[in-house]
């Protein structure tokens, strides 16, 4: 009977957490170079990177646009408090606009229709706010002034709301900047992000 209750138990702690989400192990990714000495971060995020993959998989065109190939906070990328962000941004799309802002946590049901730049925090997004054309490419630079949760999203029309954003954490208390795919809201027959 112990014994049963303790496996139970065991079953429990290993399987049945709650709260516990499907999400791989933190990473850097290539294109996140960490600078300690300087608390710096510098990242080149691609709009549409995966695009053309899409394409050539099923020769059709998806509604999926990303950000490195990551869409709808199936990545995080999370940063240390204080840290400079330096972001180069490209659109990697070969027919939209894309842009990229630092905006609160929104949940779908109340995402608005369309960023604007009031919605930016710390006035961190591209101009112009409707999206940079494509194979352009924009600086952007911010201190990641405040621990918490944000999201990296495109103002583009409704980009937003049709996912066109992924997962932005400041935390306190990690020495770099690192990334976290969340394989429960990746979908196993898209082609995978950028690694
Ligand atoms: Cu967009």
């Amino acid at each position: 009977m112990a014994r049963f209750a303790l496996l139970a138990l065991l079953v429990f702690a290993l399987g049945f957490v709650p709260g516990k989400g499907l999400a791989g192990e933190p990473f850097v990714p290539s294109w996140i170079k960490n600078d300690p000495a300087a608390k710096t971060v510098a990242m080149e995020i691609v709009s549409d990177w995966n695009q053309v993959e899409r394409y050539r998989r099923d020769n059709i065109r998806t509604d999926i646009i990303d950000f490195n190939g990551y869409w709808g906070g199936n990545l995080t990328i999370m940063v240390p408090t204080g840290w400079t962000v330096k972001i180069d941004f490209i659109n990697g799309s070969s027919s939209f606009r894309h842009s990229l802002m630092v905006t609160r946590v929104y949940a779908q049901s109340e995402m608005p229709v369309k960023l604007t730049p009031e919605d930016a925090i710390w006035e961190a997004f591209t101009n112009p706010p409707e999206g940079i054309k494509t194979n352009e490419r924009r600086q952007l630079n911010f201190v990641a002034k405040q621990a918490g949760n944000y999201f990296l999203a495109c103002a583009r029309q409704t980009h937003l709301m049709d996912g066109h954003w992924i997962g932005f954490e400041i935390q306190n208390g990690i020495d770099r900047a690192v990334a976290i795919v969340h394989d429960d809201k990746f979908p196993l027959e898209q082609p995978p992000g950028r690694p």
